[in-house]
């Protein structure tokens, strides 16, 4: 049977369910995912005095052909391009800047560093989200940046995340489509603290001056990241969930909810239509914590169906933004850009054929036995046949095939590295 005649086959069995096969097929070609560039460097970026990673966040495996520069970088992202299907985003980090070799400190960055990037997205028809680097950095080495007690650090990086909010405005303004300028800080402590207050309270003030430059909302959005524990802030963070849900509801900024950041009985499922409630937008890292916030590559498991479920079923598509954030240097991180971002989008497309409206209507109705039976069988609904039909149609390689595609570039490209 050929890819054509699996897909008829199982449009029909969506079809009696009222869902439309084609206009999902559709739809689902306009939902953008932003793919982070840091899983081709293993979070390196090629700063001229590059510093360690730190900030708590880790890095494991040493698989070969790493991207040592720009060039490369784009050189390996065109080519998972290659293999997803649907337009998509490149989220940057500021130590992804191109200084020609230059010394250029971060809080002196500007958009002129960018420009080899943003031609290259609009080459390739590419939106492009932001992120400032407060980590691997000598002023992030006590742990603590925009609430350091220190006001000449704290500066330094409130001048970081303003400039930085000038290059996202950049990106939207060239690109046509607003740019997610998202902070994280890695801000924290390893050992209980004497003062949970005061940290928070500058970190509070901090934000507060970095937002009061206006950036023009067409061109850029602002988003927080919090965050429970990271390496050596196993006690405290000073950007909390509460902390950032907070300022960002009081502020009109977006929450940046990563899926690796909470206690590991929580899920972000749950939480989005909470957020949707109280907010026109959010934003996703989605990410897969294996025991602790191990950003390993994502699966197509039970949460990320859940999440795309949530979005799907919320008729969020819009509102919420979709990143992805996992960095696995034990693989082909080409392999892992591939593997993530499709089962991202077969997230959402198995959410996309599961009658929505009419589940919710069972449970209106108190009909927990249907709700839970039919919630079941969709589970092996034909989905994976509409899924290799769209990738078809798209242009890119069906099921496993694209595998082959990244053999042979490891083998003419990233060994040569
Ligand atoms: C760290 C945060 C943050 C980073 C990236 C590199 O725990 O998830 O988003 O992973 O900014
Ligand atoms: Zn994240």
């Amino acid at each position: 049977m050929t890819i054509k005649e699996n897909f008829e086959l199982a449009k029909q069995a969506y079809a009696k369910w009222g869902v439309d096969v084609e206009e999902v097929v559709e739809k689902l070609k306009n939902v953008p995912i932003s793919i982070h560039c840091w899983q081709g460097d293993d979070v390196a970026g090629f700063e001229v005095n590059q510093n360690e990673l730190s900030g708590g966040i880790d890095v494991t495996g040493n698989y070969p052909g790493k991207a040592t520069n720009a060039e490369e970088l784009r050189s390996d992202l065109e080519k998972a391009l290659s293999l997803i299907p649907g337009k998509h985003r490149v989220n940057l980090h500021a130590i992804y800047a191109e200084t020609n070799g230059e010394v250029v400190e971060r809080d002196q960055l500007e958009p002129k560093h960018f420009e080899n990037w943003v031609n290259w997205a609009k080459e390739n028809g590419l939106g492009l989200d932001y992120n400032p680097t407060l980590f691997s950095h000598p002023k992030a080495d006590d742990g603590l940046t925009l609430s350091h007690p220190n006001e000449e650090i704290r500066e330094f990086w409130i001048n970081h995340c303003i400039g930085s909010r000038k290059i996202g405005e950049y990106f939207g303004r060239e690109l046509g489509t607003p740019a997610l300028t998202n902070i994280w800080i890695p801000d924290g402590y390893k050992d209980i603290p004497s003062d949970r207050l005061t940290p928070r309270k500058r970190l509070k003030e901090s934000l507060d001056k970095i937002f009061a430059v206006e950036t023009d909302k067409k061109y850029n959005l602002d988003a927080v990241e919090s965050k429970v524990f990271g390496i050596g802030s196993e006690s405290y963070v000073v950007g909390s969930h509460e902390f950032y849900l907070n300022y960002a509801m009081k502020n009109d900024k977006l929450c940046l909810l990563d899926t690796g950041h909470y206690h590991p009985t929580e899920t972000v499922s749950n939480k989005i239509s909470s957020m949707l409630l109280f907010s026109e937008k959010l934003a996703l890292h989605v990410s897969r914590p294996v025991r602790w916030d191990s950003d390993h590559v994502v699966i197509l498991d039970d949460e990320l169906k859940e999440i795309a479920l949530e979005i799907v079923r919320n008729d969020a598509l819009n509102r919420v933004i979709i990143g992805l954030d996992f960095f696995d240097a034990s693989i082909n991180r080409v392999a892992a850009w591939t593997i993530g971002t499709r089962n991202m989008i077969k997230a959402l497309l198995y959410a996309m054929l599961v009658p929505n409206e009419y589940l919710k209507q069972l449970q209106e109705e108190g009909n927990f036995t249907e709700r839970l039976a039919l919630m079941e069988e969709f589970k092996t609904y034909p989905f994976g046949a509409i899924w290799d039909y769209y990738c078809e149609k798209i242009g890119v390689p069906v099921r496993e095939s694209w595998l082959e595609e990244v053999k042979a570039y490891e083998q003419e490209v990233l060994l040569k590295r």
